[in-house]
């Protein structure tokens, strides 16, 4: 019965038959893969309580009173129609003359993106998010935004977290039905850190509509308009809000830093409406607009570009809010902001707090006080279970303005810099990323062309090179990102690229001037499909599977083989995904929708001459012995 309910099955026909489809269609899997899908959980549960996490390997451990928390009650008997709503019906065009129109000043939250991009190095799981979801759409139906896909979350995803990044999203979007869902696109690189032809950019944006995005944050990371519009056009195209952005580097008000003044802004923002955003947004990687400048600068865009305006920011400074208040003084449309809990240092700055002091001004966001805390305390327990990823940074740092490193790079450097032994140098470290930038031109930093200086930085530090041993006339080994971005691989840079440090880096290549996609050969997908389907005994790859491989085949791949081998494992609670269980501990498991296991750890046996253990479980009160080698 169980094969025959499976090869009559209409996805099972028409060739769509995926990972999702068993996680979809468990009924289908009754007999045999029931068991299946329990087996490789609890085999992925005795794996890690044995062996432990390789992610959590070394780091700090939660502390004791961390458990799961409980997201808040809900406030209304359905979710208030909200932003979602409005651009179904009055169009991406639409919500831009509303944004134009409300006085009062609009919210995003980033708690699942760049909150935790920035705190957490993207770790945090679906599981978390999808808890929590409930209440934004319930209790906080006036937010402009849930910023939740894309950026870095995407590769972390598959890569560490042993979860379908898509999934993800058609879970998220399904739970807050009245919210706007917001990525974050690198244009050219899409979620990734080098560029993709023309026609895989294209479909991983229609793709990323269909799954469920409503905002796309489009950026480029040398602010190449020219390197935009594939992107742009695509989002336009698919009906969705299309927010044009520029990366703010440099200091407006620093006449040392001349080319990236006011005048570049402004210019930009008008290539930018030009390119048909309907949205501009100002996204500040570093926190590096202080509240002066963040005023002067919104002023003029607002005045000379005349579209809604968006503004990004991060407080590793400490001074983000003020700027926030200032730029909302000047007629910023919307701002990002991290719910409390998840706020502050590297993150953006607290959502909470600025609602507060906006309370009863022109500009009152209109935001629940009791609301927002709530949902901040669920996050403030979140957070507990992702001890293991604390940056460690716990204070205000003006050493931001020197470095001027993204709030999402900063963790991600210091744990490479860890892993190369340079910990106790970072002060080196963040001297010579200034010293690269100058070396390179004075670039916006910002994915991919961050990873590009940090990865100089940090091969200049370990080999103990100073700039002039790298511009000098002896050999240098250059870091393969460094090659890659003097070869034009990333675009051209404002003010185009130092000449002679990019003759000693490409040893007599030409290097590209054009748009790195225009030479790029199309994709043939359909070939794509049938070689990954082949790689993995024949899955039929969907459209977002062919989207996760094409931005990275290696990290896709893997993701599938322990797919296989540990089943659905985005449903453990977090503490047991990264710690398993031990003796005498229960848990219990929501496998879908009103399905949940209750399982307890027995006791793991002693090691025997084959190097195994047997780990004995009780799965809804039957005795379960899962045997696995013990590496610990
Ligand atoms: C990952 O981070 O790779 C996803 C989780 C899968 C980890 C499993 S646990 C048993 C086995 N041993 C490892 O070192 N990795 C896999
Ligand atoms: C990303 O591209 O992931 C960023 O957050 C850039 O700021
Ligand atoms: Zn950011």
């Amino acid at each position: 019965a169980f094969v025959e309910n499976l090869i009559n099955h209409p996805k099972f026909k028409d060739a769509t038959y995926t990972t999702k489809f068993i996680d979809e269609t468990p009924e289908l899997f009754k007999f045999r893969k029931r068991r299946d899908r329990a087996t490789k959980l609890l085999t992925y549960i005795a794996d890690i309580s044995v062996n432990g996490h390789p992610e959590a390997a070394g780091r700090p451990r939660p502390p004791a009173y961390a458990k799961p928390p409980k997201p808040p009650a809900l406030r209304a008997a359905a979710p208030a129609p909200g932003t979602r709503q409005l651009l179904e019906e009055k169009g991406a065009q639409g919500v831009a003359e509303w944004m134009l129109a409300e006085k009062k000043l609009l919210i995003t939250d980033t708690t699942m993106r760049d909150g935790h991009q920035s705190l957490l190095a993207t770790r945090m799981r679906a599981h978390d998010m999808l808890k929590v979801a409930p209440a934004y759409a319930h209790n906080m139906p006036t937010l402009f935004s849930m910023e939740c896909w894309g950026g870095a979350t995407f590769d972390v995803a598959y890569r560490f977290l042993q979860e379908c990044p898509w999934q993800r999203l058609r879970m998220l979007r399904a739970a807050m039905p009245n919210l706007l869902t917001q990525m974050l696109l690198r244009s050219a690189n899409g979620v990734g850190y080098t560029n993709y032809p023309d026609n895989v950019v294209e479909k991983f944006v229609h793709r990323a509509a269909e799954s469920g995005v409503d905002v796309f944050r489009v950026f480029d990371s040398l602010n190449w308009v020219e390197n935009m519009r594939v992107a742009m056009d695509a989002v336009i195209e698919s009906g969705k809000i299309c927010e044009g952005t520029i990366c703010y580097t440099g200091d407006i008000h620093d006449p040392d830093r001349a080319k990236y003044d006011l005048a570049y802004y402004v210019r930009m923002g008008k290539d930018l409406k030009a390119a048909g955003a309907h949205v501009l947004g100002l996204k500040d990687m570093a926190g590096l607009l202080k509240p002066r400048a963040a005023g002067v600068l919104v002023k003029a865009l607002k005045e000379e570009v005349g579209l809604p305006i968006h503004f990004h920011t991060h407080d590793t400074s400490a001074v983000a809010g003020a700027s926030i208040l200032e730029a909302a003084k000047a007629g910023v449309d919307a701002v990002d902001a991290a719910m409390d809990a998840f706020s502050s240092g590297t993150s953006q700055p607290c959502l909470g707090s600025i609602v507060e002091a906006l309370r009863g001004s022109e500009r009152d966001t209109g935001l629940d006080g009791p609301a927002i805390r709530e949902i901040s305390r669920y996050w403030e327990g979140v957070r507990a279970l992702y001890a293991a990823f604390e940056s460690g940074t716990i204070s205000g740092a003006s050493e931001v303005y020197l470095h001027e490193m993204p709030g999402g790079q900063f963790t991600n450097l210091k744990a490479q810099a860890r892993s190369l032994g340079l910990e106790d140098r970072w002060g080196e470290v963040a001297e010579t990323y200034a010293e690269v930038n100058r070396m390179f031109g004075d670039i916006p930093k910002v994915t991919p062309s961050s990873k590009v200086v940090g990865d100089m930085a940090l091969s200049m530090v370990a080999a103990g090179q100073s700039r002039a041993d790298v511009e000098g006339p002896n050999d240098v080994s250059f870091p393969e990102s460094v090659v890659d971005f003097f070869r034009g691989g990333l675009g051209q840079p404002p003010g185009g690229f130092p000449e002679a440090l990019q003759k000693k880096v490409l040893k007599g290549e030409a290097p590209l001037t054009g748009r790195p996609g225009e030479g790029m050969a199309p994709v043939d997908f359909e070939a794509v499909r049938a070689e990954i389907s082949a790689e993995l005994d024949g899955f039929a790859i969907d459209d977002e599977d062919l989207c996760g491989y094409l931005m990275y085949p290696k990290v896709f791949l893997d993701y599938m083989g322990r797919h296989r081998d540990y089943g659905p494992v985005r449903v453990l609670p977090t503490l047991t995904y990264f710690y398993g269980m031990e003796e005498g501990e229960e848990v219990s498991i929501e496998l879908e929708a009103g399905k949940t296991m209750i399982l307890r750890l027995q006791t793991v046996s002693e090691p025997n001459s084959d190097g195994e253990v047997k780990v004995f479980f009780e799965l809804n009160g039957q005795p379960r012995v899962i045997r696995v080698p013990d590496r610990s």
